[in-house]
């Protein structure tokens, strides 16, 4: 049997990094984990092939190869999976597709001939029985939240890491919050599930083995959900670090509440964690209570924020506008936030009712939903009347996003995340790559693109304050660009 995969393609996203890819000689930003690890459920004697669309595009000799189309999409590619379904149908082929967009509702098909809703572990032996057989049927739907024993190990023999910016691994699934605008209680449960250490590390040993060196994402809705099988968790990681002598890099996301545990930090930082993205949302403490996010409000969040920096690891912020709560000072606010706590990369989002959210079914009960989500919470619409004036809420949402990624503004966030920031645990390695992409950088943002002087200053403060922090600074500076873009076209 021939099983096509093919991942849909990712707009420009804040999370795409499509203008950061090209400093560093890079197709993508990460691989396809989902439909890698359902190629690691299917039988070996299957012959499957990969083709991620943000990676190369789909040949028709791909399409007549395959027996079965498999993908899988977020909402904000459903654009790129309706192509691959009516290329699929015009080759004659059927297409069997997961993944977050799929919530099981007819109307939510997009033209996909066999859905699977929810993960695919317990499912898998039917829906590969039905496939042998001929006989599937439309709609699959996991039973339950499955146990991760039985995630297999993702097919990296598919994808080239080369290709990537950075790999993605996952140890849990699932997250014992219950915040209002969020999906994933309902898409992986309230309950953490954890892969054994000794599957988690047969990850590591995976990527370690095809060679990748380079920067690792664990995909976990909340790394640290569980403290105590988290605790023990990175304490067989930094044992493999020992062992492998691996000089892979991780980042994770993870809740605000971390900043209280020192010792989570302090072995998450020795375990070779340089980033996580934390769900930081706004410094409004009535927005935080109306959408049930109790976990910031039990401490001040810009300490948080210095804490964790201070343990050596960089904060990634996400953070929303358009709650009912919030103010016509709400925009202000945010960015004297991030700016004094220095988020460099702050994912600044306006709220989005996404189906299956506690918010959506309020808003819909009120009469305030206006259509789908369109899966993208950096983009500049909204599917429901909010309480701020939607052209005010919409003006002032592009204008916070353009100033927090004005260079000069910009530059001075990093700085001050540089001056907070003690760098602990492994060193980030340079690659080869790091020389070019530092070549470009200069001929781009120092000569091509307004914002030259400032980045030029910036550089020449960096080399002479803190030398050994210029690689830090310069990646940063180009995830910065990437922001920029898509900020402008907002
Ligand atoms: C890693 C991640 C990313 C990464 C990488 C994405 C990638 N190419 O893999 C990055 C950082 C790029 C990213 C970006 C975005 N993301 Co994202 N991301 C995730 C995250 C944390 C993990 C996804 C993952 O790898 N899971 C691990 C794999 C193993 O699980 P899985 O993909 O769900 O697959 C399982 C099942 O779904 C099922 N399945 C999936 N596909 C298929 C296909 C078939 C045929 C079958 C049988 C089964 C099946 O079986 C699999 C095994 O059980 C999820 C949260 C989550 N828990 O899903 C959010 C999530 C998918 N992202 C989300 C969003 C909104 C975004 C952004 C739009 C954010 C933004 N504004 O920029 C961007 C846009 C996309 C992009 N590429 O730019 C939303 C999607 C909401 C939705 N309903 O569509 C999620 C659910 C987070 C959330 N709750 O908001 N994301
Ligand atoms: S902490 Fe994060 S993953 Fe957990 S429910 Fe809240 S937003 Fe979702």
């Amino acid at each position: 049997m021939n099983i096509l995969l093919v991942e849909p393609r990712t707009p420009d996203t804040f999370w795409s990094m499509r203008h950061a890819l090209r400093f560093v000689g890079k197709r993508a930003a990460y691989p396809p984990l989902g439909l890698l690890t359902v190629a690691g459920l299917l039988p070996r004697a299957w012959h499957c092939r990969l083709v991620d669309l943000n990676v190369r595009p789909l040949g028709d000799r791909d399409l007549q190869w395959a027996d079965y189309v498999l993908t899988s999409a977020m909402l904000v590619q459903t654009a790129s999976l309706a192509e691959i379904v009516a290329r699929s149908h015009r080759a004659g082929k059927a297409v069997i597709a997961g993944g977050p967009a799929f919530t099981g509702d007819a109307a939510d098909r997009f033209g996909v001939d066999h859905v699977v809703v929810g993960e695919a572990e317990e499912l898998a032996p039917a829906l590969i029985g039905d496939m042998a057989a001929g006989a599937l049927q439309p709609l699959y739907r996991s039973p339950r939240f499955p146990d991760l024993a039985l995630t297999p190990l993702p097919r990296w023999d598919l994808v080239n890491p080369r290709d990537y910016a950075s790999m993605s691994v996952q140890w849990c699934r699932g997250c014992p919050f219950d915040c209002e605008f969020c999906d994933i209680a309902a898409l992986n449960g309230r309950v953490p599930r954890h892969k054994s250490n000794a599957q988690f590390l047969a990850e590591l040993d995976a990527l370690h083995a095809r060679g990748w060196r380079g920067m690792t994402f664990v995909v976990d809705d909340n790394f640290v959900g569980n403290r105590p099988r988290c605790r023990d968790l990175l304490r067989a990681v930094i044992q493999w670090r020992r062992r492998s002598g691996s000089r892979m890099v991780l980042m994770t996301e993870a809740s605000v509440d971390i900043a209280n545990d020192p010792e989570m930090l302090q072995l998450m930082a020795e375990a070779g964690f340089k980033k996580v993205f934390l769900g930081i949302e706004t410094p409004s403490i009535e927005s935080l209570r109306e959408c049930r996010k109790h976990q910031n409000l039990r401490s001040d969040l810009a300490t948080a924020v210095r804490t964790i920096q201070a343990a050596g690891i960089e904060v990634i912020g996400g953070f929303i506008v358009g709650f009912d709560n919030d103010q016509p000072d709400i925009f202000e606010r945010q960015f004297e936030f991030i700016q004094k706590t220095g988020v460099a990369t702050a994912m600044v989002g306006l709220l989005q009712a996404v189906p299956r959210t506690r918010l959506y079914q309020r808003l819909a009960g009120e009469g305030r939903l206006r259509g789908d989500s369109t899966g993208d919470n950096t983009s500049a619409g909204l599917n429901f009347e909010p309480r701020l004036d939607t052209d005010f809420l919409l003006r002032n949402y592009r204008q916070l996003m353009q100033r927090l990624y004005e260079p000069r503004t910009y530059y001075r966030r990093i700085q001050t995340f540089l001056a907070a920031h003690r760098p602990r645990g492994p060193r980030i390695p340079y690659a080869r790559g790091d020389v070019a992409a530092l070549v470009r950088s200069l001929w781009l943002m120092g000569v091509v693109h307004s914002g030259r002087r400032a980045y030029w200053s910036f550089l020449t403060r960096t080399l002479l304050r803190q030398p050994s922090r210029l690689g830090v600074a310069v990646t940063l500076a180009i995830t910065g660009f990437h922001f920029r873009q898509v900020s402008a076209a907002l």
